[in-house]
């Protein structure tokens, strides 16, 4: 792979919006990320490995739990510094910020959010500094965009509750030390499980032949009657807003983190195209390079500002739902346009690993899929806008 030489656009001086904890945790994360991420990722997504000597590097930049309370080992940082932080490991890798994306808000938010202080202060610390890793099972083999759906359940054995069914498409799941599974009661309520690795019944084969997200591991979460303590269950939120919750935050990360790709996308094929002749000329002279270079840069531009003003709602507590599902759409098909887009500036090379399009390219077909996928997000303003859902 070609050395990292990026360097971001900011058109519209949106620097300028940013304070100095935002610009210091942003340069940290890019420093890191050119250091540490850029030089292994294209081996690790052509052999299809999560690599997992990044782990350490991540908790030491604070990208698990950026914004849990330094109390239980969080970064205590604000929401814009969480989306910066987002948008530059996604500069790198979808699959890399996948897995900060999963520990931080889908695993330590709910524990954070939901859990009880004995629960928070045993196992937020260990999540924060990487020494245990998270994974998130909402989706099923028959339940994608309908979680309300699912089938898996547990039972109330006195003692303990006896959980049965199965997950699919869990990232993290083959190495995860432990699982947040929502699952249903007797009374068919959904509630959030801590399911651990090594307990009897519960198993997680890896889902091989991924063309997309190929650095990022990802499997089933099976469980055959697994006794959970008690003591495993979130105690204070239940119905399907709890994980829907959890997605607000994890959805309002992609929404920035995407911006990260398409920077890269951009920022790799403008240098290509001044330097590439054809017709004894730059292709930068061509109008229609120019054409999609300039569309690009006015739809980054665009995206930042959705990100930098939903951000600055969600620090204020004001950011809604529906607000985020149409940053999330926006930004993920906006970054996977990009993507497509820039690989044709580069022609032939764009198909190889020497430039880092490609796997952007097709990881983000996982994006734009993943925590509710183009239409869901759609139907979602739809019904925002008019009260009537057509789901
Ligand atoms: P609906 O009746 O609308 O809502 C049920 C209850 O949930 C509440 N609610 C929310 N609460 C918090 N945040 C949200 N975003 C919420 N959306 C809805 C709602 O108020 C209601 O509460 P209550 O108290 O009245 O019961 O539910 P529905 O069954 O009609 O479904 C709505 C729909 C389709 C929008 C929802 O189910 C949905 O978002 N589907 C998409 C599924 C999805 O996003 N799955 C993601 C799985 S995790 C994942 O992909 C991780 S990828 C990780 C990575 O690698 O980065
Ligand atoms: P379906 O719901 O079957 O949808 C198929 C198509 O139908 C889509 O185009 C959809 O938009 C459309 N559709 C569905 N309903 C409607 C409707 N009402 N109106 C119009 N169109 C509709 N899940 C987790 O729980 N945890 C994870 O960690 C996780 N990681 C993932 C990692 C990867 C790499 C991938 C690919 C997925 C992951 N997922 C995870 C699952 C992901 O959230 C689901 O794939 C997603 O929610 C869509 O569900 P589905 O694939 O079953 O598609």
């Amino acid at each position: 792979m070609k050395p990292d030489l990026f360097t971001a656009p900011d058109y519209y001086n949106i620097d300028d919006l940013l304070n100095e904890e935002h610009k210091m945790v942003r340069e940290a994360t890019r420093s890191w990320v050119k250091k540490e991420l850029s030089p292994i990722i294209e081996d690790a997504a052509q052999k299809a490995e999560f690599p997992k000597d990044l782990l350490n590097g991540l908790a030491e930049i604070g990208a698990f739990g950026p914004y849990i309370p330094a109390d239980y080992g969080g970064a205590g940082l604000d929401q814009i510094s969480y989306g910066l932080m987002m948008q530059e490991i996604e500069r790198g890798d979808s699959g890399i910020r996948s897995t900060a994306s999963v520990q931080s808000s889908l695993v330590m938010y709910p524990i954070f959010a939901y859990g009880s202080e004995e629960q928070k202060k045993k196992l937020l610390p260990k999540l924060a500094s990487g020494e245990m890793i998270g994974c998130f099972g909402l989706t099923e083999p028959d339940f994608g965009s309908n979680p309300g759906g699912m089938l898996t359940n547990f039972k109330d054995k006195g003692d303990h509750y006896l959980l049965n069914g199965a997950k699919l498409w869990i990232s993290n799941a083959p190495f995860a030390d432990i699982a947040i599974v929502w699952a249903k009661n007797e009374e068919g309520r959904i509630h959030g499980l801590i399911v651990e690795r090594g307990m009897e019944g519960f198993s997680t084969p890896e889902t091989h032949n991924k063309w997309s997200l190929r650095a990022s591991a990802t499997g089933e979460l099976i469980f055959n009657d697994v006794k959970i303590p008690k003591k495993n269950l979130l105690p204070n939120k239940n119905g399907l807003g709890a994980p829907l919750g959890c997605l607000d935050s994890a959805r309002y990360g992609i929404a920035w983190g995407v911006i990260g790709a398409a920077m890269d996308c951009y920022d790799t094929a403008l240098r290509y195209a001044k330097e590439r002749i054809q017709f004894g000329k730059p292709i930068a002279v061509k109008q229609l390079q120019q054409k999609k270079l300039s569309e690009m840069i006015t739809e980054i531009t665009k995206a930042q500002l959705l990100a930098w003003r939903l951000g600055t709602l969600k620090n204020e507590g004001k950011a809604t739902s529906a607000q985020i599902s149409m940053a999330k759409r926006n930004n993920v098909d906006m970054a996977l346009k990009i993507a497509r887009e820039s690989r044709q500036i580069l022609g032939a090379m764009g198909i190889t690993g020497e430039y880092s399009i490609m796997r952007h390219m097709m990881n983000l077909e996982s994006v734009v899929t993943y925590e509710g996928t183009h239409d869901i997000h759609l139907l979602i303003t739809g019904l925002d806008i008019t009260g009537h859902s057509a789901f």
